[in-house]
């Protein structure tokens, strides 16, 4: 059982002042509005309707944060979570792209965006969520070009994979690869950028994102288990 399954609800945030002055890392889900983002965050941490989703994009409109430990997955949704035990946020940050919004609206999503991804400490990863069939979009690219140069990791998941056939799925993820592999810094050195498939239809990709924003987050390093070297035997 995964440790983002005690996901709850934190916090809703509409200008940067107000985001939360919490200290533990960050993971923030980014992507085009209807990329799937909140319907992954729902099957991850195994809640219907935690992150809402919708089939109307641009469906989130703030930055949503849940909260990561101090909570049993037993426990009642509204129960207070024990601060002190929260291990790590998750960001479910507003899509972008979407046409049908208001050039006002839309700047100020967009400046929100990224200045957050560019200035937030704690933010300790970022999970880019691009729809397999047409990944890498400007505003994608745009993303990675704020984020890059923070150092910090970007782990794409390509959406919707239940859309594609086997030899597509195998040339996208090929594809994707190249394309991240192409970021240089200006010692061209590489990026720590990953890229995987996902389904939230055909549950595809579930365990490796699991493991993977654990990783990201920090999540379960607390109860490692003594490696063979380090034992007494
Ligand atoms: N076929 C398929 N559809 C999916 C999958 N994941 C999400 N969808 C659908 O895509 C639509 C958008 O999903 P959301 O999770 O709301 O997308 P979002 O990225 O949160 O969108 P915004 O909140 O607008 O940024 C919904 O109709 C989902 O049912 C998937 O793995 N496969
Ligand atoms: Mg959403």
């Amino acid at each position: 059982m995964s440790k983002l399954w005690q996901a709850r609800f934190f916090t809703t945030v509409n200008h940067l002042r107000d985001l939360p002055r919490t200290t533990v890392p960050e993971i923030a889900f980014a992507g085009r509005s209807n990329a799937g983002k909140s319907t992954a965050i729902n099957i991850l941490c195994n809640q219907k309707g935690l992150a809402f989703a919708s089939k109307t994009p641009g469906r989130t409109q703030h930055i949503n944060f849940f909260s990561v430990g101090g909570a049993h997955v037993a426990m009642h949704r509204h129960d207070p979570v024990n601060m002190d035990e929260v291990q790590c946020l998750i960001a479910d940050l507003p899509g972008y792209g979407y046409a049908e919004v208001s050039g006002d609206a839309k700047n100020h999503w967009q400046r929100l965006l990224g200045d957050y991804v560019q200035q937030r400490e704690q933010l300790a990863a970022l999970v880019l969520m691009m729809d397999a069939r047409r990944p890498f979009t400007e505003l994608d690219q745009q993303m990675i070009e704020w984020f890059a140069p923070t150092g910090k990791p970007i782990h794409c998941i390509l959406t919707k994979a239940d859309k594609l056939n086997r030899n597509e799925s195998i040339n996208v993820l090929r594809q994707a690869r190249a394309q991240l592999d192409s970021y240089v810094d200006e010692d061209g050195e590489g990026f720590p950028f990953t890229v995987q498939l996902f389904s939230a239809l055909k549950r595809i990709g579930i365990e490796e994102a699991t493991a993977k924003i654990e990783e990201l987050a920090g999540l379960g390093a607390d109860v490692a288990a003594p490696t063979p070297d380090e034992s007494d035997e």
